[in-house]
């Protein structure tokens, strides 16, 4: 089983595919739990939809979700609800494959991936993570200190540049902009690969702090026209609905690229994926409704998740494996 997938290494103890299985227990327990030993009726349907809900799978994504299983049961002509778990299993990974993605480092160099979120999301710890990983791949990585508010914001990107053995650019106050823009010169002088670059935490509601983010991109385009390469937002998986409002709203301010979901190894529920998977495409119906949507006939792509956390040590960051996920969630 643990071979099937991408992220799972001969030697990992306890796997992998394990501990996202032991994060997911309670909703795999709940979701999984419902097909056992029974046809299928419209009460199966609506305990689907009640436990789609309680998993953070949100409104839309469930209303999909359950059209969609309905349409297919008919279609197929399903009569016992093992075969409807299949029908779900196969749904959900079709619903995720899109979001995996392959980061190619070598793309640009320096390599320019900016990270951003709201407060205590795991954001310093990702890049500390981050760091980890490409350097195992072989890439050279210097860290920006773009979290200028907080003295101790600084200390702990210092401490994942220390545990790393990597250069950490920082000022003692400052422009965040201007501290990630020497961060980028310094990264250029030193022929290194990959420019990770912290901020700190904001909330979508606060604007200037948006207006400020907006401002941090705008100066890394300055130092280098094409950069950033990636905009990441590390989203907290416990933080259930607020997640789609979250990508959003940082999406419409500094275009996504990229979602790091973390603390899967909690009390996570796991279908935050589903919503997130449909936030671009939701949005831009509710925008056509409204008569906002810009470029009407521009296909929506979703935000991919390019990395799950599953934990605080170094090791703990790995790429979005879709079918690896439904398992851990399903199965
Ligand atoms: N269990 C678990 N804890 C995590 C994970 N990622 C981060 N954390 C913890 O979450 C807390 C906040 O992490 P930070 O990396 O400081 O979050 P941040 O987004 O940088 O926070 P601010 O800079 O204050 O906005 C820390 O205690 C981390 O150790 C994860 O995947 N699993
Ligand atoms: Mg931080």
């Amino acid at each position: 089983m643990l071979r099937l997938f991408k992220n799972s290494e001969p030697g990992d103890k306890p796997g992998w595919f394990d501990r996202l299985k032991g994060g997911l227990a309670k909703t795999r327990t709940q979701l999984g739990g419902l097909f056992a030993a029974r046809r299928i009726d419209e009460s199966l349907f609506e305990e689907l939809e009640t436990a789609l809900l309680s998993a953070d799978a949100g409104v839309a994504a469930t209303e999909h979700l359950i059209t969609e299983l309905r349409k297919r049961a008919r279609k197929n002509r399903l009569e016992n609800a093992e075969q409807l778990k299949s029908e779900l299993h196969e749904l959900m990974v079709e619903i995720l494959s899109p979001l995996e993605v392959s980061i190619d480092c070598g793309a640009h160099r320096p390599l320019i991936i900016m990270v951003a979120g709201v407060n205590g999301a795991g954001k310093t710890t990702s890049i500390g993570k981050l760091t980890h990983l490409y350097q195992r791949q072989g890439h050279t990585v210097l860290l920006a200190a773009g979290d200028t508010f907080r003295a101790a914001a600084r200390e702990q990107l210092a401490e994942w540049g220390k545990q790393n053995g990597v250069t950490v650019v920082s000022q003692q106050s400052g422009d965040p902009a201007a501290v990630i823009f020497d961060a980028i010169q310094a990264a250029r002088a030193r022929n290194i690969g990959i420019v990770l670059a912290d901020t700190a935490g904001r909330l979508p509601t606060q604007m200037h702090l948006m207006e400020e983010v907006r401002k941090i991109k705008r100066v890394i385009r300055k130092a280098d026209e094409h950069a950033p390469h990636h905009v990441w937002l590390v989203i907290d998986a416990n933080t259930g609905q607020n997640a789609v409002n979250q990508v959003c709203a940082f999406d419409e301010a500094i275009g996504l690229t990229g979602i790091i979901l973390t603390k899967l190894d909690g009390t996570a529920k796991g279908g935050v994926v589903a919503a997130i998977a449909l936030a671009r495409s939701n949005q831009a119906s509710a925008q056509a409704d409204r008569g906002t949507r810009q470029s009407k006939d521009a296909p929506v792509q979703p935000i991919p998740i390019a990395y799950v956390g599953l934990g605080e040590g170094l090791d703990d960051l790995r790429p979005f494996v879709a079918r690896e996920f439904v398992s851990a969630l399903l199965d």
